[in-house]
């Protein structure tokens, strides 16, 4: 006898749990390619179903997770952020979906707006229990900072080039948010309120202090990320009107969220590396 036993690690026949840290994760160059073409990102992601679906192989990922970009006329942004985070999540097994919310022409932009239609769409796609709200200018330079959520909300773009990867200030909340299906109700979602650019994050941060959460933040070694410098774009002006709500943020909450969301959706297309909802948020009132 060896003295070995052979002990079978599963005897119903049901795939194992994924490891909690996934495999051979390591850093990675990360550069801007205007001219990527979705054909070429489609070859190269053969595992991705419709609607830019993805699972790992032969286990079951702990978390199921929704992407959901904020978008409007920035497809060679899009094209990049896919070509790499494809690759990137499969890395990470992650069980995951991803979510392009398109808001139409003519209004000012509203990025936490779209944020909370795509929790919302997302949550009636799939039996999602975590969503990574991210911007789709800002790529990951490192598979070991995982795009999963933790036991408090997360703030995942702490070490961005642009600003030298150092936080620059504490409390900055922008760029990609993680929040688990508990987390998101408790704040009930992103203010609906921010018209333009600037302070919707700060608001949202002020929610999860209010409620008694504290922020968490991956290393800043493995957070390091690159943002595609871009210009302000026309319709996302900072108007300054806005940056008074960021202090009644607790008085507010309950009356300006999820439970107060209206928009009319334009269309959902199914692509073959994500789920494009164009809605339309309508105006300030
Ligand atoms: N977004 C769009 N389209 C728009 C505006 C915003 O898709 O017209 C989305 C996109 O996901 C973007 C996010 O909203 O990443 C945040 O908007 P932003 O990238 O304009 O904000 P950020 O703070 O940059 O990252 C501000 C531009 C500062 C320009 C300074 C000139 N050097
Ligand atoms: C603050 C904004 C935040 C923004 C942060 C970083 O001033 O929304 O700058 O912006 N707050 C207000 O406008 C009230 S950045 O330098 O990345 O463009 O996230």
């Amino acid at each position: 006898k060896s003295g070995k036993m052979f002990v079978p690690s599963n005897t119903s026949g049901e795939i194992p749990d994924c490891p909690e840290i996934p495999p051979d994760l390591s850093p990675l160059n990360v550069h801007y390619i205007p001219n990527i073409t979705y054909i070429k990102i489609v070859s190269q992601n053969p595992n991705v179903g419709p609607g830019g679906h993805g699972k790992p192989e032969g286990c079951k990922a702990r978390q199921k997770v929704a992407l959901i970009i904020p978008f409007r006329d920035r497809d060679s942004h899009l094209r990049n952020w896919l070509y790499y985070m494809h690759p990137f999540l499969k890395a990470q097994q992650a069980d995951y979906g991803i979510y392009v919310v398109e808001q139409s022409e003519g209004s000012m932009f509203n990025r936490a707006k779209l944020m909370n239609v795509g929790y919302v769409l997302a949550s009636n796609d799939y039996d999602y229990n975590c969503f990574i709200f991210t911007d789709v200018d800002i790529i990951p330079m490192d598979q070991r900072n995982l795009y999963r959520c933790s036991s408090n909300p997360k703030h995942m773009a702490n070490a961005l080039d642009k600003f030298n990867f150092i936080l620059p200030y504490p409390n900055l909340f922008g760029g990609i948010v993680a929040f688990t299906k508990e987390q998101f109700t408790k704040v009930n979602g992103f203010s609906n309120m921010f018209w333009g650019w600037g302070g919707e994050d700060d608001e949202l941060y002020q929610r999860v202090v209010a409620v008694g959460m504290k922020v968490e933040r991956p290393d800043l070694i493995i957070a390091r990320a690159r943002m595609i410098s871009h210009n302000r774009d026309a319709g996302n002006e900072e108007t300054g009107k806005s940056v008074h709500l960021i202090f009644k943020a607790s008085q507010r909450m309950y009356k300006d969220g999820l439970n107060t969301l209206n928009y009319t959706i334009i269309g959902i297309t199914g692509h073959k590396l994500f789920t494009k909802i164009t809605v339309d948020v309508g105006t300030e009132q």
